[in-house]
């Protein structure tokens, strides 16, 4: 096995509605234009991969499986295939192992010659975020690999085997030297198998060379990335069409690859994946610079018809005003920073600040406008529940600056009719956050009875 070359590309691996295979298709097609190669198969809701991991693939699955590794290999792209076995606790037992081997005999005979082993998210985290995995945990899974690597070896001495371990991110494991489970793979896991980590934090805002060093030591050999900058299964009001950010170009000499874990909304792959190419192939990439030619790139399929049979793309500024506002997990873009300071102002009675504010509002009400005028539907249910909340909570701030502005009564409480009681913000879990408000720094309050 070998360990050559730099993997980058992509990881399907979601929680949620898997991709269909006519977007895998278009989805390998854009990552061999792009010079990106690497497409790791591990849908966290395909059953076969993780809740039923033991089962073969019914014939018609296996044929979109073998149709998608051979268009894998038409584009230069390496499919590979994942097994995540962790849930069930016999996974290394003989009755497992049987499991593996036929599951590894299937997928190679549709094609399959890389294999991923992973065992992510099989622990509850406790509110620490630290799993404690220790040697224990790490044992069976040693063995589970190491079993596959047998088979692969046997086919394909080049055949490439990736790991992910229990504890995936810098909180989870803690100091590396002192993880006992980290330090049992460093010891005993192949040296030539790839292990998979998030970075610091399961979705890093930064990951750095310095914060893989002790890491590196440990498992005794660099990590791959399993990257979660642009995943937005966690939160449902989330959705990422900001530029790859926050990883030095050094970091490429400090790792094997980097794979991205996009948006599980299949449409909004396209920035995410384009400013990352961008990123592996150039020293000097500037996340900004290559987010505005992306961006132009991507105008051209957000066409807006008209009630005369004409179109024409979204407008430039609005298109930026929408990827500004929809950006990264850590930032907002620099137009939707400036609305929200623009209206964080107003709010503390800045009258000229009000005024930007408004417009900012107005804005946000011609984006949404234009957005339902889209060509594309697939693009427009792609961002539409998050365009619309957006408009409403921009229209609910208009109307609150133009009812100050209206000079009420000392004490009066502005309420909005478009805006119901209940209805609007309303729902269980609106409720319970309610209940357990967070701060901006992500604490939660109130502080616990005295
Ligand atoms: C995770 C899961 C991943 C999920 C992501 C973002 C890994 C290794 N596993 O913890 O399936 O999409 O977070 O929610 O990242």
């Amino acid at each position: 096995m070998s360990r050559a070359p730099f993997l980058a590309g992509v990881v399907e691996g979601f929680y949620g509605r898997p991709w269909t295979p006519a977007q895998r298709h278009a989805l390998v097609r854009r990552l061999g234009a792009l010079g990106l190669n690497t497409y790791l198969y591990a849908p966290k809701d395909d059953l076969r991969h993780r809740a039923r991991w033991r089962e073969p693939y019914p014939a018609g699955e296996a044929t979109e499986l073998r149709d998608l590794i051979a268009a894998c290999s038409a584009a230069g792209v390496e499919f590979v295939y994942a097994l995540a076995p962790g849930l069930d606790p016999d996974f290394a037992q003989p009755a497992g192992l049987a499991a593996l081997a036929a599951k590894a005999e299937q997928l190679a005979a549709l094609g399959a010659r890389h294999f991923a082993v992973l065992f992510d998210d099989i622990i509850a985290a406790p509110a620490s975020g630290h799993l404690g995995a220790t040697e224990h945990d790490a044992a069976p899974q040693v063995v589970f690999a190491h079993q596959l690597r047998e088979r692969l070896r046997r086919r394909d001495p080049d055949a490439r085997l990736l790991f992910c371990p229990t504890p995936y991110c810098g909180r989870m494991a803690g100091d590396p030297a002192a993880s006992r489970y980290l330090q049992h793979l460093g010891a005993h896991l192949d040296p030539a198998v790839d292990i998979l980590w998030t970075g610091p934090e399961i979705i890093s805002e930064t990951i750095t060379p310095a914060d893989l060093r002790e890491l590196t030591r440990v498992l005794r050999r660099p990590p791959l990335i399993w990257d979660n900058l642009f995943a937005n299964d966690y939160d449902l009001r989330r959705l990422y069409l900001g530029p790859y950010a926050g990883r030095p170009a050094e970091l490429r000499g400090a790792v094997t690859g980097v794979l991205l874990n996009p948006n599980c909304e299949f449409a909004a792959h396209r920035l995410a994946l384009e400013t990352f190419a961008e990123w592996v192939a150039r020293d000097d990439y500037e996340p900004g610079r290559a987010h505005a030619a992306a961006r132009e790139r991507w105008r051209a399929d957000w066409r807006c018809l008209d009630a005369v049979g004409g179109a024409a793309p979204l407008p430039a500024d609005l298109f930026a005003l929408l990827c500004d506002c929809l950006h990264l997990p850590f930032a907002h873009g620099p137009l939707a920073e400036a609305w929200h300071a623009d209206v964080t102002a107003a709010l503390q009675g800045d009258e000229t600040a009000a005024t930007r504010a408004r417009a900012g509002c107005a804005r946000v009400a011609t984006l949404f406008e234009h957005l339902t005028r889209l060509e594309d539907r697939e693009l427009l249910h792609t961002v539409y529940r998050l365009a619309w909340e957006l408009k409403e909570e921009a229209g609910l701030i208009a109307g609150y600056l133009d009812w100050r502005e209206r000079g009420p009564a000392v004490g009066a409480a502005f309420s909005s009719a478009e805006h119901r009681p209940r209805t609007y913000r309303g729902g269980l879990v609106a409720d319970l956050q309610r209940l357990l408000p967070m701060t901006p720094d992500g604490r939660f309050t109130p502080a616990p009875p005295s």
